[in-house]
C-alpha cells in the first residue's frame, strides 16, 4: 500500500564511505493534545521516529500540550501541521468526530496518516478514507494495539494451524468503570463530539478488531441491546450508550457474546477473549498480558511470554526477555513501529489499516441499528 518512490525520498540518507545507508528518523506531526497525544508521542519516539510539531483545539492548547511533551513547534492550526513540509506522518489524536476531516486533510496533503480509533464515526466516511488512502498511495493506520501483544499472537497463530480445533464458539468482553457515575463526564459521552455510538465504538471496536484477528473468521450477523445508565452527565444530557451486549455468528458457524461496558465498578481496562475449539479453548486478558490459557479436557496450562518457545510473530513482538513483563505501552510501541516500517517499505503483516477501521466502523452500526430495530442484522 505505500508509495516506495516517495517513501524513499522521505527517508534514505547519502550513502556513507562504508557502504551503509542510513535511514533518516521520520518526522511525526500529532494533532490533539490529550492523553493520547502523549502515548503516540512516546511510542513514535520509542520507534525512532522524531515528533516534531503539535496542533490542537487552540494555538494555546497546542503550545502547553507541545511543551509538556518536548515537541519544539506548536502549530495554530491543523491545516499549518498538515502542509509542515517537515511532517512525514500525521498521528490523528483529537476528538472521534474530527478524525474523518483531519485524516483526510492530512492525506491531502500527501501525508501518512495513523489516525485513532473509532477511524470515523460513520461507515461512509471511514470508507472514503480507505479509498482516498489507497488512491494517493499513503499508509494508513489505526492503533488496534491488543494486536500487539505477543500473546495475541501466539493465540492467533495456535488457531490458524488448527491446534484449537474447528472454533465453536467465542466470548469477548471489554469492560470499564471511568464513567460509572453520573458526574464522570468526557467529550466521548457528547455525541456530537465522539459520535453516535460511543461504549462501543471506544472499546467495542477494539474487541471486534482483536476477534476477528485472533480467530481469522468474521462475524456474519449480530443481534444487540444497548443501554445507557445515565441520561444525564454533569447536568447535560446525554444520548449515548453506557453498555451494550451483541448476540453474534460468524461466517464459518461459530457462535458468540460480546459485552462492552463503561459503567462496571472495579474494572478498568478489562478486555477478555476467550474462545472454544473441538480440542481447546484459549483465553488471553488485557490486564495480564504475559499469560495465555490453554484449556483442554486434561493438561490445561498457563502458557507464559518466552520467545525461545512461541510462534515467530509471537517471538518477534517479544521485545524484552521472559520474567521482564510488557505491557500497553509495549504494544503500542510494536504498533507504531510497525505502522512506521509500512512507511518504509511493505507493510508488517498483521498491521491495522483504514480497513480494519471501516471495518470496526461498520460493525458499530449493526450494534446501534439491531439495539434501535430489535432484529438480526446482517454484516458485509
Ligand atoms: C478509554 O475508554 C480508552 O482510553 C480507549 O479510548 C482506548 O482505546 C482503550 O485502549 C483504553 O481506554
Amino acid at each position: 500500500m505505500t508509495d516506495l518512490g516517495e517513501v524513499a525520498a522521505v527517508g534514505v540518507a547519502e550513502a556513507t564511505a562504508g557502504g551503509a545507508v542510513p535511514v533518516e528518523p521520520l518526522r511525526i506531526g500529532i494533532v490533539g493534545g490529550g492523553f493520547m497525544a502523549r502515548v503516540h508521542a512516546a511510542a513514535a519516539r520509542s520507534a525512532g521516529a522524531r515528533v516534531v510539531a503539535l496542533a490542537s483545539s487552540s494555538a494555546s492548547r497546542a503550545a502547553e500540550a507541545a511543551t509538556l511533551l518536548g515537541i519544539d513547534t506548536a502549530h495554530d492550526s491543523v491545516d499549518d501541521l498538515v502542509r509542515d513540509p517537515r511532517v512525514d506522518v500525521v498521528h490523528v489524536c483529537s476528538p472521534n468526530a474530527t478524525h474523518a476531516p483531519v485524516a483526510l486533510a492530512a492525506l491531502d496533503a500527501g501525508k501518512h496518516v495513523v489516525c485513532e480509533k473509532p477511524l470515523a464515526t460513520s461507515a461512509a466516511d471511514a470508507r472514503a478514507l480507505v479509498d482516498a488512502a489507497r488512491e494517493r498511495g499513503l499508509v494508513g493506520a489505526v492503533p488496534f494495539v491488543y494486536r500487539y501483544h505477543p500473546l495475541v499472537r501466539e493465540a492467533r497463530h495456535r488457531i490458524a494451524r488448527g491446534g484449537v480445533g474447528r472454533v465453536l464458539s467465542i466470548r469477548g468482553t471489554y469492560l470499564q468503570d471511568w464513567l460509572l457515575g453520573s458526574d464522570d463526564v468526557d467529550w466521548r459521552v457528547d455525541a456530537a463530539a465522539g459520535g453516535p455510538s460511543r461504549a462501543f465504538a471506544d472499546i467495542g471496536s477494539h474487541l471486534v478488531d482483536l476477534l476477528e484477528f485472533v480467530v481469522g473468521d468474521r462475524l456474519a450477523r449480530l443481534t444487540s441491546t444497548t443501554s445507557r445508565v445515565h441520561d444525564s452527565r454533569g447536568g447535560t444530557a446525554v444520548d449515548t450508550e453506557d453498555e451494550a451486549a451483541v448476540l453474534f455468528e460468524t461466517s464459518r458457524g461459530a457462535i458468540g457474546t460480546l459485552f462492552v461496558s463503561q459503567v462496571a465498578p472495579g474494572r478498568k481496562n478489562r478486555l477478555l477473549l476467550d474462545v472454544s475449539g473441538t480440542a481447546e479453548s484459549l483465553e488471553f486478558s488485557q490486564e495480564e498480558p504475559e499469560t495465555l490459557w490453554v484449556g483442554r479436557r486434561t493438561g490445561s496450562r498457563l502458557v507464559a511470554r518466552d520467545a525461545a518457545v512461541l510462534s515467530p510473530d509471537a517471538a518477534r513482538l517479544s521485545t524484552v526477555p521472559a520474567g521482564h513483563p510488557m505491557g500497553y505501552v509495549d504494544a503500542f510501541a510494536g504498533f507504531v513501529r510497525d505502522a512506521h516500517a509500512a512507511v518504509r517499505g511493505p507493510a508488517p503483516e498483521g498491521l491495522p489499516t483504514f480497513a480494519d477501521g471501516l471495518r470496526a466502523a461498520q460493525v458499530t452500526e449493526a450494534v446501534l441499528a439491531s439495539a434501535e430495530s430489535r432484529a438480526w442484522v446482517d454484516l458485509p
